[in-house]
């Protein structure tokens, strides 16, 4: 049993519906919601877009491996309605669910990198991750979610 990390977003329709909706299929499909955090809102970030985020993070506890619990989470995407643009940039999104870590493992592949690789840098991914775990670490930098926070 590993625990894992994860980041949810979206920017259209009622976000924290989709939001809810996301943490009801992860805790149907991949395992059981150990926290929750609550939602943030923020303005898009690396993107012009109208339509501000809402964001939060969960932890959970999870038999799936990274690559299984990507595959999952890309199916409940695709199933609720995210539209992948194959230009590179960032778009609106229903949702995005972004594996952010996954127990204190560092892994570099073509389809998923852990930790992911920007969490640091993104207030609306440390902000709800120091709350429901201030104390953890980020297994590259050595700096905890808190101090990571502060840190923005
Ligand atoms: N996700 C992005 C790009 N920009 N900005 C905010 N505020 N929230 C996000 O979740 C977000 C973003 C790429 O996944
Ligand atoms: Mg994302
Ligand atoms: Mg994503």
């Amino acid at each position: 049993m590993a625990t894992a990390y994860l980041g949810l977003g979206s920017n259209l329709g009622d976000k924290g519906k989709h939001i809810a909706t996301a943490v009801r299929l992860l805790s149907e499909r991949t395992g059981r919601i150990l926290a929750l955090s609550r939602l943030y809102e923020s303005p898009p970030w690396g993107f012009e877009s109208e339509n501000e985020f809402a964001n939060a993070a969960l932890a959970l506890e999870t038999e799936l491996t990274p690559l299984e619990l990507l595959d999952t989470t890309q199916d409940i995407e695709r199933k609720m309605g995210r539209v992948v643009k194959s230009s590179g940039s960032y778009c609106d999104r229903t949702i995005d669910i972004d594996i952010l870590l996954y127990e204190a493992m560092i892994l570099c592949t073509d389809r998923i990198s852990l930790p992911h690789p920007l969490m640091h840098e993104r207030r609306f991914v440390v902000v709800p991750l120091s709350e429901i775990a201030p104390t953890l670490m980020h297994p590259v930098l050595g700096k905890t979610f808190a101090e990571l926070a502060l840190s923005l």
